[in-house]
């Protein structure tokens, strides 16, 4: 048995008052934050024991990400950058709710499941946003993260991907890069300034891009970055933080879900614009036209652009590297036929949360992958990079082959590898944008959106909804899908999908057809048949 009388001592200090039930889900614990206090000591505890039982450094990011300024939640990142183990996420959900005297017989029931030595050392490393809970509550991780005897290094107000970004280096031998913010901006910089370096034709105005903050934490990190970029992009931050409230009618979610621009930032016809959300792992695009009409270009969007870039260069290159893209079941119907039509790329369909599209991922020379709501990355497998670093040193390659392989080594190092990245996403896609000498408006002119619309269904219990086929289909309530498809039977080009929410207490209700009218009818009629 572990000595763990010392930790339940000081638990004291953090008791678990308002027996509030939680679940850690897809993006961790997320609530009040005056409901957070017992559950923060408690993760701390949870990550030391992760990073004694894999002998690696875990990360503890406090964020409630794009929820309101008032909410706060933590997410723990095992080894390699990744979302914590599934078999971890019911340890975590187990210690957050359990009685402060079982708390103990928890902890020692985690030990002993997965043998954990007690005595071997741990490190966790501590990041937190800027909300004004944070600081207090990223100390209380601290002091359970202290109770296990482990070891910590607290990075202080971090973006979500530079925290799994800092938790990759430590693991890698700082491999990946240094473990520091510094370190980040050094890589992601060296690598945008390479890219851009071969588009000397690229005017200040081409450079410019107006930046919508959210008020949050990725405003204050893409200031510090500003400097690294030599000039290179010119950008008008708005909702950095100073005057307004974090996530209010601002940031990345918020523009996707209206569909229109956010408060606070000023645009031109033309002008190129991007959100981040509240701990800057998603961004999303957009402009308005000469008509004044607002048009939002997606994490779908991204995708393409991202996908067709490196295709172009693989083809260059002459390397045969499986492409593929993940999606989920909101991505618009047209981005997968462009995809899988013209492009010819292989297209998976995922369930939504990062986990999910992460793994799939995983398994191609290159995935690219991306939720509709700005989340996303590419992963590069071993083997790819090794594949691109020869090429580069190929004596015999021809010049236009190893040019192309320069520029898709440095496309790697500009990617966050580890999670969506609205700071890393944002330089590639300026990078892309550059190198390809296309303005928003060609890129946006790729594939037309089909109307969609999304709405949320309270319900008296959303887990009586279950679906299958990466949420694409419902299987109960008995009748729900056979309501939908006829529903869906009377509109051209449609499709729906009903999913009860890892995140809120209600259904999704997702409709797309060939007018807005459309797609909006469908919406509200599939909604009417969830009741
Ligand atoms: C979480 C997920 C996000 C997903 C969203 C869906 C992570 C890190 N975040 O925020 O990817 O899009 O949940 O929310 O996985 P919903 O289940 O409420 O629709
Ligand atoms: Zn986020």
């Amino acid at each position: 048995m572990a000595d763990l009388e010392g930790a339940f001592q000081m638990s004291l200090l953090h008791p678990n008052l308002k027996g509030v039930i939680l679940q850690y889900g897809t993006a961790g614990f997320r609530t009040k934050a005056e409901e957070l206090d017992h559950v923060m000591f408690r993760m701390g505890q949870l990550a030391a024991l992760r990073s004694k039982k894999t002998k690696s450094t875990i990360g503890v990011m406090v964020t409630a990400s794009h929820n309101p300024e008032e909410d706060n939640g933590v997410k723990l990142v095992d080894p390699l950058g990744e979302m914590l183990a599934s078999a971890w996420e019911e340890y975590a959900t187990q210690l957050a709710n359990a009685e402060e005297n079982q708390l103990t017989v928890i902890l020692e029931k985690i030990i002993q499941e997965e043998k954990i030595e007690m005595h071997i050392g741990a490190f966790v490393v501590v990041g937190r946003d800027t909300r004004p809970s944070s600081l207090k509550l990223s100390q209380t991780a601290i002091d359970g993260i202290i109770s296990l005897g482990s070891k910590h290094k607290d990075y202080g107000l971090v973006t979500t991907p530079q925290l799994h970004y800092i938790v990759c280096c430590h693991n890698t031998n700082q491999m990946y890069g240094t473990a520091s913010v510094e370190g980040y901006y050094e890589k992601l910089s060296k690598a945008f300034l390479e890219l851009t370096k071969q588009t000397p034709n690229r005017t200040d105005d081409h450079k410019h891009l107006k930046v919508d903050g959210a008020n949050g934490i990725g405003a204050l990190k893409l200031k510090e970055m500003e400097n690294y970029l030599q000039k290179k992009l010119l950008i008008s931050l708005y909702n950095d933080g100073t005057a307004g409230k974090l996530n209010h009618l601002c940031g990345a979610d918020y523009v996707k879900v209206q569909q229109k621009r956010p408060e606070g930032i000023r645009m031109m016809a033309g002008e190129r614009c991007c959100s981040y959300d509240g701990d800057a792992d998603r961004v999303v695009y957009y402009y308005y036209d000469s008509a004044s009409l607002f048009h939002l270009l997606d994490g779908d969007k991204i995708a393409t652009l991202i996908t067709t870039f490196l295709k172009e260069l693989l083809t260059k290159a002459d390397l045969h590297l499986q492409v593929a893209v993940v999606q989920t079941a909101y991505a618009n119907g047209s981005s997968t036929r462009y995809l899988e039509e013209t492009m010819k790329v292989e297209v998976h369909c995922a369930k939504t949360g990062v986990k999910h599209l992460h793994h799939k991922a995983q398994q191609f020379d290159i995935g690219v992958y991306f939720e509709a709501n700005g989340h996303g990355t590419v992963l590069f497998s071993k083997d790819a990079q090794k594949k691109i670093q020869q090429l580069v040193e190929n004596q015999n390659a021809s010049k236009e082959q190893i040019n192309a392989a320069k520029l898709l080594m440095n496309t790697l190092n500009l990617i966050n590898q580890t999670v969506g990245d609205a700071i890393s996403d944002m330089l590639l896609i300026e990078a892309i944008l550059a190198l390809k000498g296309m303005t928003v408006q060609q890129w946006d002119a790729i594939y037309t959106d089909l109307p969609n619309r999304q709405v949320k269904v309270k319900v008296a219990d959303r887990r009586v909804i279950d679906t299958t086929d990466a949420e694409r289909r419902a299987v109960s309530p008995p009748g729900l899908q056979e309501a939908i498809d006829s529903l869906v039977q009377k509109y051209s080009l449609s499709r729906a999908f009903v999913r009860p929410s890892g995140t809120e207490d209600v259904v999704r209700v997702y409709a797309e057809a060939d007018t807005q009218t459309n797609a909006d009818l469908l919406a509200h009629k599939v909604s009417l048949a969830v009741y």
